[in-house]
């Protein structure tokens, strides 16, 4: 494999090393909560952002370059790869996800750019087999091209629908081809900017009409995997219809979706919602659809999507804790939809980007073992809830106490303010530290 990176594969030090290119927590083999590290964080590297994003914004052109040393565009689709499988090799990454647009640009008709996207993949399948790493999810991009300006799936324009169902179906042979076992649907302009040219209800009966075809042209070509939605709010359209974890689920719920699909959480869309990033994985955990995370973190005082890098131990500790408590990833795993800073623009600020999302998440996933394996957090919350299990709270969870039974109860009783008790919350946070912090 040629080399792009004049960096040498990243060891694991330990917590001591000050040596920046060393991980200082995440050891890829050692075992924590039952599974290698590897496999309980399945770690993925984002082609957009790693590969192709160049620092562009609305004030100004691309800071770092993404050619890749390439200078037609399959020239530098292809070395993008070849420096894509050199990037996981070195950081021990062994997943990585794609938009079909990533891997390889449009061309000028649909026929020629499937003819490239074949081309691409056989160059990704070939350096797969050597490598063993493998693919965790692919996507269609339906928001980048003008033609999506209203929207793929809920555009208002058939012919736009039909399109992007042709892009979907290619996007969904790729993920098989590579041997993906997830494909993620997110809304990119599916959405609105105003009611008075929107015809919400059709819109969003479309989009699942689309889902539905997916679903039925995927399982008959054999994808096994899951499919999953990825909620956020907004940007770039004022109102997403994806909203959040809750409002996802009502729209599978309606339209009968729930068999095929479930989440894959973002951080950064869960805090741009006004939740937490815990919140939205609870949700979906609660709900039995926990599938994925795309691990970033936004900046508390932007409302905007800025996909940084996860730095902050608490959030990886409380998203560790959900991914344990469901059991771990199936077929999911911990995307990094995260681009270094615009200023951050030289070919080891990947690196340096990697192993700090990488350690943040590797510390999360040691705290989290420990929070679970300490216990006192997880038995206050079930002897808050003891007065359930027996007399009128199992009454009610059984169907035994209706309205008059429990109207009887209270008569009897008189007033129930004896039976509340504290919430508890600063000691249980003082609890967190001390068994994050303890050593
Ligand atoms: C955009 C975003 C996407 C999805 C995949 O906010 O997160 O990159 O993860 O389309
Ligand atoms: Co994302």
């Amino acid at each position: 494999m040629s080399e792009f990176f004049n960096i040498p594969k990243i060891q694991y030090e330990g917590k001591a090393s000050t040596n920046p290119l060393a991980f200082k927590y995440y050891n890829p083999d050692e075992v924590i909560g039952g599974k290698p590290m590897r496999e309980q964080l399945k770690f993925a590297l984002s082609w957009w952002h790693t590969m192709c994003g160049d620092g562009t914004d609305m004030f100004g052109v691309g800071t770092a370059d993404k050619k890749w040393g390439g200078s037609d565009p399959m020239e530098i689709a292809k070395n993008k790869a070849y420096a894509a499988f050199e990037i996981m090799d070195k950081l021990s990454v062994d997943y990585y996800c794609f938009h079909d647009r990533d891997i390889a640009p449009e061309a000028g008709s649909l026929k020629e750019t499937n003819a490239r996207l074949d081309e691409i993949s056989d160059v990704l399948k070939d350096l797969m087999d050597k490598s063993g790493k493998k693919l965790l999810w692919g996507t269609a991009n339906c928001f980048n091209n003008p033609r999506y300006m209203h929207g793929a799936g809920t555009a208002p324009n058939a012919d736009v629908f039909a399109f992007a169902a042709a892009q979907i179906k290619k996007a969904i042979e790729l993920t098989v081809k590579l041997g993906g076992n997830g494909y993620v649907f997110w809304g990119g302009r599916e959405g609105y900017e105003t009611l008075l040219n929107t015809n919400l209800g059709l819109e969003q009966d479309n989009m699942a009409r689309l889902m539905k075809m997916a679903v039925e042209y995927a399982r008959s070509i054999g994808f096994k995997g899951d499919f999953y939605i990825e909620p956020k709010p907004k940007e770039p359209t004022k109102h997403q219809y994806d909203f959040d974890t809750a409002t996802v689920l009502g729209f599978l719920r309606k339209y009968d979706l729930l068999g095929d699909f479930k989440m894959n959480i973002e951080a950064n869309h869960a805090t741009l919602a006004g939740h937490t990033f815990q919140h939205e994985l609870r949700v979906a955990r609660e709900n039995g659809v926990f599938g994925s995370i795309d691990a970033n973190q936004g900046d508390m005082l932007l409302g905007w999507d800025t996909d940084q890098f996860p730095t902050n131990i608490y959030d990886a500790v409380f998203c560790m804790y959900e991914v344990l408590k469901a059991g771990g990833f199936t077929n999911g795993g911990l995307n990094f939809d995260s681009k270094a800073r615009r200023g951050s623009f030289t070919p080891e600020d990947i690196f340096y980007s990697y192993i700090a999302g990488m350690d943040t998440f590797a510390l999360g996933l040691r705290m989290a073992d420990k929070l679970i394996k300490d216990g006192r957090i997880d038995k206050f919350v079930d002897d808050r809830y003891a007065s359930w299990k027996t007399g009128i709270g199992a009454d009610v969870i059984s169907g035994k106490a209706k309205m008059a039974e429990l109207e009887a109860y209270a008569l009897e009783k008189g007033d129930v303010i004896s039976a509340v008790s504290s919430g508890r919350q600063e000691m249980l946070e003082s609890i967190l530290n001390n068994v994050l912090f303890s050593d």
